[in-house]
């Protein structure tokens, strides 16, 4: 099914031409329009002139979250004040938020590329979704709920946490589709198994929209499982309208980024140097269609890759693989380079353990996993607790080369956030 098949299916000439044309177009409002980028483009002796291809993209300087924060409040608006018709904001973990402007053109497209997205899984108008992400300055909840009621679903504007709220509301309306981060997700599935709710069979649920943090396939299946669902990875980031940037189709498996909105490159996070399709490295987008605040090359520090070939669903805008981590989160712990989504991959893939964990990392360099068991998974015999202590901690050497202290919990005992799940805590004093 299709939002809008003409577009999401253009001949990939086409698309560049049109790519081309909109880069060309935003390169020449950003410098007449932007301090930042005169002066850049200043420095690098570079007119808008010399981008004469998609290629020449390379050309332009990058643009980072640090740029941003430099331009607080106003710095980075391409348009006058009063043009602005939504601010949102993004806190990063240090310093001053990032200030994200958004037109009237922009809130309007942001809804077309929710819609196509949500058509693109199958949600019609008959669809009741149940909106858990948090609304506010975060672009989550706000930008799914306008694409949603562009499609003409029911949209029910829950937020997050609550859980009896969330139950009742899913229930007594029916509720068809969630949107959620993946910790709420899973923390919903224990939730309902601990009230004897059988999601298959009581709820109308089928579908779950999941992003806003990174997640392993083993969390999705889990969640999958939980919930008896369909679930659907969502991929954006503030500074590219929020939610809807990158969505799986019917096939899940990677998710369409939309070309004619955002310009995609990889490239080597160390070098800068672009990388080919294939080859893991970091997401850098440039806005196409932004009238407030464009953006040239975006260093999102989100690794992934893309998919060259075709989708059999016929869309030709390319896809890019489950965000692996951040080029930002990488720990180094005793001199090994560790992304917190390794540890997630092997918790997430043993039935007994459950829906959360968290990573702390201790004195001189020592790391603890705190695990949270699954319902099931303790048989009250501590001499299995031991036993499946190690195992974990021998599988965790085994894929991260240290050996973290593994400590059991019972289920539902360490902090669940109502917004991104805060997964690594560092109180190392090295
Ligand atoms: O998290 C927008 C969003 C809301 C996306 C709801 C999907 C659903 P920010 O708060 O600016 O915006 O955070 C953006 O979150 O650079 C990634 O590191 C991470 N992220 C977002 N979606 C995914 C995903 C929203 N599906 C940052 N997989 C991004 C992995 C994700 N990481």
């Amino acid at each position: 099914m299709f939002w809008d098949r003409k577009t999401e299916t253009l001949k990939r000439s086409t698309l560049e031409a049109l790519q081309l044309q909109r880069l060309q177009a935003t390169v020449r409002r950003v410098v007449k329009k932007v301090p930042l980028y005169q002066h850049r483009f200043a420095e690098y002796g570079l007119k808008p002139g010399h981008i004469r291809s998609l290629a020449d993209v390379s050309r332009l300087p990058f643009t980072t979250s640090a740029d941003l924060r430099a331009s607080y409040p106003h710095g980075m608006l391409a348009v006058a004040t009063d043009d602005v018709l939504r601010l949102h904001t993004s806190s990063g973990t240090t310093g001053k938020p990032k200030a994200l402007f958004f037109s009237r053109h922009d809130v309007d497209n942001a809804a077309e590329l929710m819609a196509r997205c949500l058509v693109m899984s199958g949600v019609t108008r008959q669809d009741v979704l149940q909106n858990m992400m948090t609304y506010g300055l975060f672009t989550g909840a706000l930008m799914m709920h306008y694409g949603a009621e562009k499609v003409g679903c029911l949209v029910i504007p829950a937020g997050p946490g609550n859980s009896e709220r969330q139950l009742l509301l899913m229930q007594d309306f029916r509720t068809t589709a969630i949107h959620a981060t993946p910790s709420y997700a899973l923390y919903f599935a224990d939730f309902l198994e601990k009230h004897g709710v059988n999601p298959r069979k009581d709820l109308a649920l089928r579908k779950a929209f999941v992003g806003a943090e990174p997640y392993t396939e083993e969390t999705r299946r889990k969640i999958e499982q939980g919930l008896g669902i369909d679930v659907y990875n969502c991929y954006g980031l503030s500074e590219m309208n929020g939610p809807g940037v990158a969505f799986e189709c019917e096939h899940k498996h990677g998710m369409h980024l939309w070309e004619d909105n955002f310009l995609l490159e990889i490239i080597d996070p160390q070098t800068g140097e672009p990388l080919p399709d294939g080859q893991s490295g970091e997401l850098v987008l440039t806005t196409l269609c932004s009238e407030a605040m464009p953006l040239l090359r975006f260093r999102t520090r989100d690794i992934t890759s893309i998919i060259p070939e075709r989708c059999p669903c016929g869309r030709t805008h390319r896809r890019i693989n489950r965000i692996t981590g951040r080029s930002d989160d990488m720990l180094i712990v005793r001199g090994v380079n560790i992304y917190p989504q390794q540890i997630e991959r092997v918790l997430m893939s043993l039935p007994q353990v459950g829906s959360n964990y968290l990573i702390q990392l201790e004195g001189l360099d020592e790391m603890i996993i705190k695990v949270e068991l699954a319902k099931a998974g303790f048989d009250g015999q501590v001499e299995h607790l031991v036993h499946l202590q190690s195992a974990i901690a021998d599988r965790l050497r085994t894929e991260l080369l240290v050996k973290p202290k593994v400590e059991l919990v019972p289920p539902g005992t360490l902090p669940v956030s109502e917004g991104k799940a805060k997964r690594v805590i560092d109180h190392r004093t090295l």
